[in-house]
């Protein structure tokens, strides 16, 4: 049972239920299959899906059936099933910087819209209140303090991280509430990147006491060079998840900071796919350590230890790791972290380096090991400040109760060598904990606290491999708890909208992913591989290894090694752990991350969320190259097209009663001046004879569905075209 059952997701559960839970509705683009006729009459351009699955605009010439003839833009005629035809926009609507502007909302819409303003560089967009970031891959000119003071000062209002950063930073004042910006989207998308740029924007806007706004931003670089690394995806992926909370003063200064981060992927510290790195702290600390450092930590070039050169990748293109390791040592300082921990720490991770390349040899026919004794056990031991002899028996032997006393019983290769990697990856784990203490401390929120704070989010984006194993399970966990935290609050604010405006909400449905979690957090899961439906998307898991990740057994042989030994730094963490108790020692992995996340999710829900959702426009990391398929398939899972689809359930144009009569009321042969918009808007739409379910007038705004705006604005055409008419008919005369 991976995710054991905890009665407290019951409890959750029922609380965060709200009133959404079970209404599913998902259906065709209403209103589009009628509307066919009117595409072919009035030659109106339509999304035609190709076999190859591509989208391409085109003109419907005739339907046969369920069959259409499709003169397409570049001039080949196709014949598709109706079935594979969409609404087109109209060219008006090209490139708007709000997708919920475009008439429809279908998704080769949407990806057209982003597309061409990709082209441009504006790789801002929003989607209603979410915002989208496709990465540059290159620097643009859109940051920067010219930039950033515009943003405050108003005089730029199209979409940006700024712009939202803003908004957060206002709404804080203003409603003396929590924010929080919740960053999503696939490895190597953007999040850190654009979480970065909050976090600079924040800082200038609240530089009170200016030290602790740049602290804030240096521990960035700290949790980068600790917890990020180079992989097939990103050459700087963060291996972690991170929520840093910013506190404001009653008068909007920045006064501190609390970062809390979740599951780092510990198995690299000592395995590597090919071509990917381990954290870039090894590298970093291997070319740029003095000469000083490296004698007392017997420190070699990156390429001698067998935990950095078995992927046959230690180097980043474009990055000095030598100088970065200076810029480390800076930040380090810069937290207040004493040069005798600095040491210390760095010795820990020389250990770790030193462990991997420790070795054993089989002494007898059953596969039963020793360490061989060599400069690695030596210098592990002596950075570890341990002796050589306890190290090689703690990961040469098991200890076993016989009655009152303990029998050493020698392990086998694989479980030695798996003994080795554990102690390795134990070590790093605490100390990246206790560097996350250390920042802390240092970046406290001081007596004065107000509790007022923005939350910035960064936390790994939805995966699905070929193989997916537990790391894609916890993953993916997370990602679905925060999609349903994120329909929530678009369900919210349509329905806090709709009742405003004295409009029958019920009538529209939402999604809701409560399913799915329940499947996480309640089914004891069966056999080597199984499915799940995600909001994104089917993937597969297999549970080879999944129980032993879960269980991630912290072996008491290590705990008596550390613990007798006199290494100062890892200490404290790794024994607060076991004084934490056996009962969080015990946890499993899975276990420990739910209620993390319940923790979180909580924490979540008391601020009003603000959404950035990140978009990689190529797999290749290359500027200006953007693959619609790659797009589509994050559009969908990250939820932007289900932000598109809430939009479509309910009703995509709203307009006040004022906007509304001034443009349609023509359609009124005879009007009452004395009647007031609303009653107009009443008489145009019985004028129109519009069905009952393609609209609602609330007190101050018509609702339309989607697409009727179409046929108001064809009558409009007509209307004015009419007048032309007269008009040249009158003036034909005159002459
Ligand atoms: V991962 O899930 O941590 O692997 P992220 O965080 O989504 O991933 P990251 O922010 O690290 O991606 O961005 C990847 C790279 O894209 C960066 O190293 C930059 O080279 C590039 N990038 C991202 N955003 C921008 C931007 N706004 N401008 C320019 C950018 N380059
Ligand atoms: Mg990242």
């Amino acid at each position: 049972n991976c995710v054991d059952c905890n009665p407290y997701v019951e409890e959750n559960n029922e609380k965060v239920n709200g009133p959404i839970a079970g209404s599913v509705t998902r259906g065709k683009e209403s209103g589009w299959d009628d509307n066919i006729g009117y595409f072919i009459k009035k030659r109106l351009s339509v999304w035609c899906r190709l076999p190859n699955g591509k989208w391409d605009l085109g003109k419907i010439e005739e339907t046969l059936g369920d069959e259409a003839t499709i003169s397409l833009l570049s001039g080949t005629v196709v014949k598709v099933s109706t079935a594979e035809l969409l609404p087109a926009n109209p060219d008006i609507l090209e490139g708007v910087d709000d997708l919920m502007q475009l008439s429809y909302l279908n998704e080769p819409s949407v990806l057209h819209n982003i597309k061409h303003r990709y082209a441009q560089d504006l790789i801002y967009s929003k989607a209603g209140p979410v915002l989208i970031a496709v990465n540059p891959f290159k620097e643009i000119p859109i940051y920067g303090n010219e930039i950033l003071t515009s943003y405050k000062q108003k005089a730029k209002d199209s979409p940006h991280v700024y712009a939202i950063a803003d908004a957060a930073y206002n709404e804080m004042m203003r409603d003396e509430k929590n924010q929080s910006i919740i960053l999503s989207g696939e490895s190597g998308a953007g999040k850190t990147e654009t979480a970065k740029y909050v976090m600079q924007y924040l800082a200038a806007l609240g530089c009170g006491n200016d030290s602790m706004g740049y602290e804030i931003l240096q521990t960035n670089f700290i949790l980068q060079a600790f917890g990020n690394a180079k992989t097939s995806r990103n050459n700087n992926s963060s291996r972690f998840g991170k929520l840093i909370e910013i506190h404001f003063t009653a008068s909007g200064k920045i006064h501190g900071a609390k970062i809390q981060t979740f599951l780092l992927e510990k198995s690299r510290v000592v395995q590597l796919a090919n071509d990917e790195r381990s954290y870039h702290i090894f590298y970093q600390l291997c070319a740029g350590a003095p000469s000083t450092l490296r004698d007392r930590l017997n420190l070699r070039m990156a390429s001698e230890y067998k935990y950095l050169n078995q992927s046959e990748c230690l180097v980043v293109d474009g990055v000095d790791d030598g100088m970065e390791f200076h810029k480390l040592v800076d930040a380090l300082d810069v937290v207040q972290i004493c040069k005798e921990d600095q040491e210390q720490a760095f010795a820990m991770l020389a250990a770790v380096l030193w462990l991997g390349n420790i070795s054993f040899q089989v002494i007898d026919n059953e596969n039963h090991v020793e360490v061989f004794t060599n400069e690695a056990v030596e210098n592990a031991a002596r950075l570890i400040n341990c002796r050589a002899q306890d190290l090689m028996l703690a990961l040469s032997t098991h200890k076993i109760q016989a009655g009152n006393d303990f029998i050493a019983k020698k392990l086998t290769m694989q479980k030695a060598i798996d003994r080795r990697d554990a102690l390795a990856k134990f070590i790093y784990t605490r100390l990246f904990e206790w560097l996350v203490v250390q920042i802390n401390k240092s970046v406290k929120v001081g007596e004065l606290s107000t509790g007022r704070s923005i939350s910035i989010l960064d936390i790994y984006g939805f995966e699905s491999f070929k193989n997916n194993s537990f790391e894609q399970f916890c993953i993916n966990y997370a990602n679905e708890r925060l999609q349903q935290h994120f329909n929530r609050h678009l369900f919210k604010l349509e329905q806090e909208e709709y009742e405003e405006d004295g409009i029958d909400w019920t009538k529209v449905d939402f999604e809701d992913n409560q399913e799915c979690l329940n499947l996480f957090e309640k089914k004891p899961l069966g056999g080597r591989a199984f499915g799940v439906c995600h909001y994104a998307g089917e993937v597969a898991y297999d549970t080879n290894g999944f129980l032993e990740k879960n269980r991630d057994p912290m072996h008491s042989e290590f705990i008596h090694l550390l613990s007798s030994s006199g290494c100062q730094l890892p200490k404290p963490a790794s024994l607060s752990c076991q004084s934490g108790g056996l009962e969080s020692s015990m946890q499993s992995v899975a276990t420990k991350f739910k209620s993390q996340l319940f923790k979180l999710m909580h924490q979540l829900e008391k601020t009003t969320p603000h959404f950035i959702r990140c978009i990689k426009p190529n797999a290749k990391q290359f500027p200006g190259l953007y693959e619609d398929d790659l797009v589509s398939q994050q559009l969908q899972c990250c939820g932007v097209l289900e932000v598109v689809r809430i939009s479509r359930y309910g009703y995509p144009t709203r307009m006040t009663h004022q906007e509304f009569a001034g443009r349609y009321g023509f359609l009124l042969k005879e009007t009452n001046l004395s009647w007031d918009p609303l009653s107009m808007s009443v008489a145009i739409l019985k004028k129109i004879n519009f069905l009952p379910d393609m609209y609602e007038v609330g007190c101050t705004k018509v609702y339309l569905r989607m697409g009727q705006i179409e046929r108001l604005e064809e009558q409009r055409k007509q209307f004015l075209l009419d007048i032309v008419e007269v008009q040249k008919y009158f003036r034909g005369g005159q002459a």
